[in-house]
C-alpha cells in the first residue's frame, strides 16, 4: 500500500513537472500573477459587470468568453482594465479565438492596448486613433497590396506618444516597430499571445500552432513605455467581419532590473529607438507625391503641347486649302 501511495506521488509529480514543461510560458513561476489585471473563468460576472473590466461598444460577456464584435457587419467594440499597472516590468499572457464564416473575405482583426486612455472606441481596430503608449494589432484583412505588403494574418507592434496616426491603407507598414505573419485564424484549437516588457526590451510570442509552446514573433530593445497605463483590447468589423473573442488574460508581474533607477517611471513618454526611422518612413513618402505631380505636370505639358500642335497643323492646312480656293475666282 505504501508502495502504491509513493507511486501514485511520484506519478502525480512527475505529471505536474512535465505539464509545466508542455504549458512553459514565458513568464517564470517567480513571476507574481496579478489578478486585478487579469480575466480568469468564471470570470465572477454579475449584472453590475465584471471586477476590473469595462466593457465598451459591441462587446459581450458569455460563461466561455468576451467577445468584442461578433461576426456582422460595422461593429466597434473594447474591453479595458480598470487598474492602470504600478510596476514597470510585465508580461500579459492572453487566450483569443478570431473566427467566423468567411473563407477568403474576412476582418478587420483586433489589438490588444497598454494606454494611457481608455474605453474610447475609434477606427483603430475599435480604439482611438493617436493612442498613447503601445498597441499590439493582430491584423486579419490585408488593405495594402503595394510594396512590402505582407501575408495576413500579421501581428505587430506599433509604439505612439499621440502624434502618430494609423494608416489602414498601408496596414500599418509606416509605423510598426516590427511583426510576424501568424496563421491563428479559425482554429478548432486554443490559441495565445503573449507581450513581455522587461529591461526596456519588448518581446511578442505566440502559441497558435497547438503546439503548446512559445514562438518568438518580434523583439525589439529600447522600448520605453511609462507605468500608470492601462491594459485593453479592441476590435473592429467594417464590410468583412469576423468574430474575436478574448477568453482569459494573465499579467505578471516581472522581476525588474530597474527598480534602482531613480526616476519617476510614471512620467517616461512612449518612444523606441527606431521612432526617428518611422518619422523618416512617412518623410520618404513626400518625394512620392512630388513625383506624382511632376509627373502629372509633364502629362499636362504633353496634352497642351499636342491640343496646340493639332490646332496649328488643322489652321496652316485650313489656311492652305483658302488660298486654293481663292485662286480660282
Ligand atoms: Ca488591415
Amino acid at each position: 500500500m505504501k508502495i502504491n501511495a509513493l507511486n501514485l506521488f511520484c506519478l502525480v509529480v512527475i505529471f505536474l513537472c512535465l505539464n509545466r514543461l508542455s504549458t512553459q510560458q514565458t513568464a517564470d513561476l517567480n513571476d507574481l500573477l496579478r489578478r486585478e489585471h487579469s480575466l480568469i473563468k468564471p470570470y465572477g460576472g454579475s449584472s453590475a459587470g465584471i471586477p476590473f473590466w469595462d466593457f465598451v461598444g459591441s462587446t459581450i460577456v458569455s460563461n466561455k468568453f468576451v467577445r468584442l464584435t461578433a461576426d456582422s457587419q460595422s461593429l466597434q467594440g473594447a474591453l479595458w482594465n480598470t487598474i492602470p499597472v504600478d510596476f514597470t516590468d510585465w508580461e500579459i499572457q492572453f487566450q483569443f479565438h478570431v473566427h467566423g464564416h468567411g473563407k477568403d473575405l474576412f476582418g478587420d482583426g483586433f489589438a490588444m492596448w497598454y494606454t494611457k486612455e481608455r474605453n474610447v472606441l475609434g477606427p483603430v481596430f475599435g480604439n482611438k486613433d493617436h493612442f498613447t503608449g503601445l498597441g499590439i494589432i493582430l491584423d486579419t484583412y490585408a488593405n495594402y497590396n503595394g510594396p512590402n505588403n505582407r501575408v495576413h494574418p500579421y501581428i505587430s507592434a506599433m509604439i505612439n506618444n499621440g502624434s502618430l496616426g494609423y494608416d489602414h491603407e498601408k496596414d500599418g507598414i509606416n509605423t510598426a516597430l516590427a511583426g510576424c505573419e501568424s496563421m491563428f485564424r479559425n482554429k478548432d484549437y486554443d490559441t495565445f499571445l503573449a507581450v513581455r516588457y522587461q529591461n526596456y526590451k519588448l518581446t511578442v510570442s505566440t502559441d497558435v500552432d497547438n503546439k503548446n509552446q512559445w514562438k518568438e514573433c518580434l523583439s525589439v530593445e529600447n522600448v520605453k513605455l511609462p507605468t500608470r497605463y492601462y491594459f485593453g483590447f479592441s476590435a473592429a468589423t467594417g464590410d468583412l467581419s469576423d468574430n474575436h473573442d478574448i477568453i482569459s488574460v494573465k499579467v505578471y508581474r516581472l522581476e525588474s532590473p530597474r527598480k534602482n533607477e531613480q526616476i519617476d517611471h510614471s512620467l517616461i513618454e512612449p518612444s523606441s529607438a527606431s521612432f526617428p526611422e518611422q518619422k523618416e518612413l512617412v518623410d520618404a513618402e513626400r518625394p512620392s507625391t512630388a513625383w506624382r505631380v511632376i509627373k502629372i505636370m509633364f502629362i499636362s505639358v504633353f496634352v497642351i503641347g499636342l491640343v496646340v500642335g493639332a490646332l496649328y497643323v488643322g489652321y496652316n492646312i485650313y489656311d492652305k486649302q483658302r488660298r486654293t480656293k481663292k485662286r480660282f475666282y
